[in-house]
């Protein structure tokens, strides 16, 4: 092995191979600097790649930085659950393996905070051999995560439950129940918050007979039809996909809009989640999941949200925890940019921090007098930032 080569060679030669990394965790920079040293003694040994997915080898060493495994050699897959210890991994042949993570890594996540969770991409290492054939692995390495939604604990401790998801569906109903629009304002906001992307489904759009207005929650303004609140979220650039479990109206696009995507799943009882998500797909089930057992150590484990795969490619999630929105808080001052019709505006407020409200010449204000923002969505922003 080529210990003593320089350092420092080794080190830009890594950084080219490194991809541009959004939000980047502390756990995988704590990672990335050990994998460094890991590099360092293995000089000569990475390979010149486009991005560190492609990289052929990267040498993982032991506690006396030892080489201990090769990555040429490890399968990659995506955690689809976790239940305890064991880790569900599918591979790219859609088979499932039964993974531990490797005693060294799973420290060092444990120590971050950020235990492998649903929706990671793993490296993993074949054990199938000493298994008698059977699908079980050991994860190595787990790659830097776009996104993470967490949720705290009792003791207020940050507990990841998907990562890497793109989007977040919210159905909701147009009747049965009634379309609440500042529920969807809510949800545009969790979505953000969260860093995905917001899809609306407005479904049993069977049921819209004449348009009548939209019964208001409790906002003080005019009322708009359904088309009309649809419109609206429209104009603001967000996806709004009409459907209907019963007619199948709009189930192609909402297939369009899941398809090859992790997407998590929220909305009320009784909009026709299930429904619609059978419509899609018969026999999909999605059981939301509350498990909580014992299992064979006495231990209590619960699993916190499992990734369904769809047939025409991608996963849904549906996990209480997010549906319950427990997870999604957004301080006061955060909610402006959440509204995007706001953006351009909140620069000529005369305060800087203007929240909108009561301020002197607050230009948001100025926009909603003059009808450049809408009443109700400015209604949705106040009702929101007394609730933060
Ligand atoms: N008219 C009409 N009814 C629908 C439609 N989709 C679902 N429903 C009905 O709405 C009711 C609730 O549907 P579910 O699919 O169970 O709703 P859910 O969102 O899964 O509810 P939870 O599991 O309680 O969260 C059922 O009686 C469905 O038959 C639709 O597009 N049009
Ligand atoms: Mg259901
Ligand atoms: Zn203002």
């Amino acid at each position: 092995m080529s210990k003593k080569r320089p350092a420092r060679k080794v080190r830009v030669d890594f950084r080219q191979n490194r991809q541009v990394r959004r939000r980047q965790d502390d756990w995988t920079q704590q990672y990335r600097a050990d994998e460094d040293k890991v590099v360092n003694a293995q000089a000569g040994e990475t390979v010149r790649a486009k991005g560190d997915l492609s990289r052929k080898r990267t040498i993982l060493v032991d506690g006396k930085r030892q080489p201990v495994v090769d990555e040429s050699l490890w399968k990659r897959g995506l955690v689809t659950k976790v239940h305890g210890l064991i880790c569900y991994v599918r591979d790219a042949d859609t088979r499932i393996w039964e993974c531990t993570v490797r005693r060294i890594l799973r420290t060092r996540l444990i120590q971050s905070r950020a235990p492998v969770t649903v929706g990671d991409h793993v490296w993993f290492s074949d054990q199938a051999a000493a298994w008698d054939g059977r699908p079980v692995g050991v994860i190595e390495r787990v790659a830097p995560r776009t996104s993470r939604l967490s949720r705290r604990d009792r003791r207020q401790r940050e507990q990841a439950i998907v990562a890497n998801a793109d989007q977040l569906l919210a159905i909701v109903s147009i009747a049965e129940p009634k379309l609440r629009p500042h529920l969807v304002d809510r949800y545009i906001v969790a979505a953000l918050s969260g860093q995905l992307s917001p899809v609306l489904c407005f479904n049993k759009m069977d049921l819209l007979t004449a348009d009548a207005p939209v019964e208001a929650d409790d906002e003080p303004h005019g009322r708009l039809s359904t088309m009309e609140v649809i419109q609206e979220f429209r104009a603001l650039g967000y996806t709004c996909l009409c459907t209907s479990a019963v007619t199948g109206v709009g189930l192609d696009e909402l297939r369009a809009a899941l398809k090859d995507r992790i997407t998590v799943l929220s909305g009320q009882s009784g909009v026709g989640k299930s429904t619609l998500l059978n419509a899609l797909q018969p026999g999909l089930e999605l059981p939301v999941q509350t498990v909580s057992d014992q299992n064979e150590k006495g231990r209590h484990t619960t699993t916190l949200a499992e990734l369904f795969p769809l047939d025409f490619g991608g996963f849904v999630v549906d996990t209480p925890g997010i549906r319950a929105f427990d997870m999604w808080a957004v301080e006061p001052g955060e909610l402006e940019a959440f509204f995007v019709e706001f953006i351009p505006y909140v620069q000529r407020c005369r305060f800087r921090d203007c929240t909108h409200r009561t301020e002197d010449d607050c230009a948001v204000v100025a926009a909603v007098e003059n009808g450049e923002i809408s009443e109700r969505r400015y209604y949705s922003y106040l009702k929101m930032f007394e609730d933060a």
